[in-house]
């Protein structure tokens, strides 16, 4: 199993499903609204290179309507509905049954505690697929931020507090993790190997980590 270069855009669990599907939608609005617009502008030069009958203000102030005020807003709101959901698709909180895993931030290493099975890793995330985890994150020192794009957005690691993210692994895999917020000289060099695994599987690492 090598490591995959799985993006945002080939989502491994719900939340980065809903995530995905909020980004294709956006890709298509905003394509069919360039090519309303660029129709729009074509035709409009064509026009004036033409000769034709001198315009109608009326018609004119109609399009602006349509085209400049009602279909942006349609647009927006569209965007904004689908946003809300999205939202409401990320768990703010772990659901009961959920895998506690603390991940502290570190210039320039990633710390990973499982609580209840009292093991602590370095760089490396194991998560048992099909079973909902809490991961809280914090740091040690400066601002970082979480991010494993084939699970979920980004989440701060603040110095200051703990943030929740609650993630889903469906499939198994290994993904590369970057910290996503310029943390200091070797920013670049903080990278975390997440690997979704089967329960079993899963279970015997822990054995093999005690
Ligand atoms: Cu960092």
């Amino acid at each position: 199993m090598g490591v995959t270069v799985s993006g945002s855009l080939d989502p491994q669990g719900p939340v980065a499903e809903a995530i995905a599907d909020l980004w294709w939608l956006m890709l298509a609005l905003g394509v069919a609204v360039f090519a309303v617009f660029a129709v729009l502008l074509a035709l409009a030069l064509v026009r004036r290179s033409g000769s034709g009958p001198p315009p109608d203000e009326r018609r004119h102030q109609r399009w602006l309507l349509g085209w400049g005020v009602i279909g942006p807003t349609v647009v927006i709101a569209v965007v904004f509905v689908a946003t809300v959901v999205a939202m409401r698709a990320i768990p703010r909180d772990a659901p009961p049954g959920a895998l506690v895993i603390e991940v502290t931030g570190h210039q320039f290493w990633y710390e990973v505690r499982y609580p209840e099975q009292q093991v602590t890793t370095r760089n490396e995330l194991h998560l048992p697929v099909g079973r909902p985890v809490a991961l809280r994150l914090t740091s040690a020192d400066v601002i970082h931020s979480f991010w494993v794009p084939p699970l979920a957005g980004k989440t701060d690691m603040l110095p200051d507090g703990v943030n929740t993210m609650v993630v889903q692994a469906d499939e198994p895999g290994r993904h590369r993790s970057r910290c996503a917020e310029f943390c200091g000289l070797y920013h670049a060099d903080m990278q975390l190997t997440v690997v979704a695994e089967p329960a079993a599987a899963f279970d015997t690492w822990v054995e093999g980590l005690r």
